[in-house]
């Protein structure tokens, strides 16, 4: 597993940044958040994570409930509590992260409403977290040139099973989903802190590594488009289909809160990606005119 490299010293060269994004399919920053804000998102979550019989007094997982994947998590009470956790909701909106982004994508990009919260069991197989398989994150908006930010909310080291991108995957075809093996060559990840920010393009490649600590790995990831694309339908008003924003009713009024752009179109629930149209950073792979969507989930 290689290092992934460091952008720091870019974080306000817009220019660097999206050569990097061309070139290598991410960006990632170590320390761009102040660590402060994150650990107060940590502790938001996993407040509500040991009400509900998650993880002990010393953040260690217990067996119950024991979702694996997001999806599955969302019908858990006290995991929806940790969601909408306000100083989590907070981290998407920070200055320096919407810097990072608007450099990349340009001034009129803007976060998903939308977030996904991760609570990352110990891998026991056969039972495998869906983030464990890589794959292409175009295939869940068909949003061409949407990036997704990923944020560790603790320190992940590699044994805990944080993030990895295959880089310049996103050059070549769509991949099928299989299981990644941390030992194939080519990948990159990092010993993660609080505080750091990767950002990946929706068609570079990435798994996340098995989390063979006894530590529950918790993170957050956030997509990211441009306001003159249509957006998913699901993305911003969520799964229940509300007729306003998602989080708006319980965030609108914090100083944080952003609201998506004004006339922004929306791509109606239940649409049918088709294949990525040109992208602004590289020459998309001809392979991706013959994808078509893959029924199910992959992450
Ligand atoms: O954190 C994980 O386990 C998976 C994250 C992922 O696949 C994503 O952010 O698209």
């Amino acid at each position: 597993m290689d290092e992934l490299v460091d952008s720091r010293a870019y974080r306000s060269d817009g220019r660097a940044l999206r050569e990097r994004l061309a070139s290598d399919g991410y960006v990632f920053v170590r320390g761009l958040l102040p660590a402060a804000d994150v650990r107060a998102a940590y502790a938001g979550v996993t407040a509500e994570l040991r009400r509900g019989g998650w993880i002990d007094g010393h953040d260690l997982p217990l067996p119950s409930p024991g979702a694996v994947n997001f999806r599955e998590a969302l019908a858990n009470p006290d995991f929806r509590r940790a969601l909408v956790n306000a100083d989590f909701n907070r981290l998407t909106y920070l200055g320096p992260l919407r810097a990072l982004v608007a450099e990349i994508l340009g001034p009129s990009s803007f976060p998903y409403p939308a977030k996904v919260l991760r609570a990352v069991y110990p891998e026991r197989r056969p039972t495998l977290t869906r983030g464990r398989y890589v794959h292409q994150d175009y295939a869940g908006t068909g949003v061409q040139d949407m990036v997704t930010s990923w944020l560790p909310l603790m320190d992940i080291p590699k044994p805990v099973g944080g993030l990895a991108v295959q880089p310049r995957s996103h050059l070549g075809p769509p991949l099928r989903p299989r299981l990644l093996d941390p030992r194939e060559r080519g990948w990159a990840s990092a010993d993660y802190r609080p505080g750091d920010v990767l950002i990946f393009h929706c068609l570079t490649a990435h798994a996340a590594l098995p989390n063979r600590s006894s530590a529950l790995r918790v993170s957050g990831d956030f997509r990211w488009q441009r306001a003159d694309q249509p957006a998913p339908e699901q993305m911003v008003l969520g799964p229940a289909g509300r007729s306003v924003e998602l989080f708006s009713r319980l965030f609108a009024r914090e100083p944080w809160w952003q609201p998506v752009p004004p006339g922004l179109k929306l791509l109606p629930r239940g649409y049918v990606a088709l294949p990525p149209t040109a992208s602004s950073f590289f020459t998309v792979h001809p392979g991706w005119q013959r994808w078509r969507p893959a029924p199910g989930q992959v992450h």
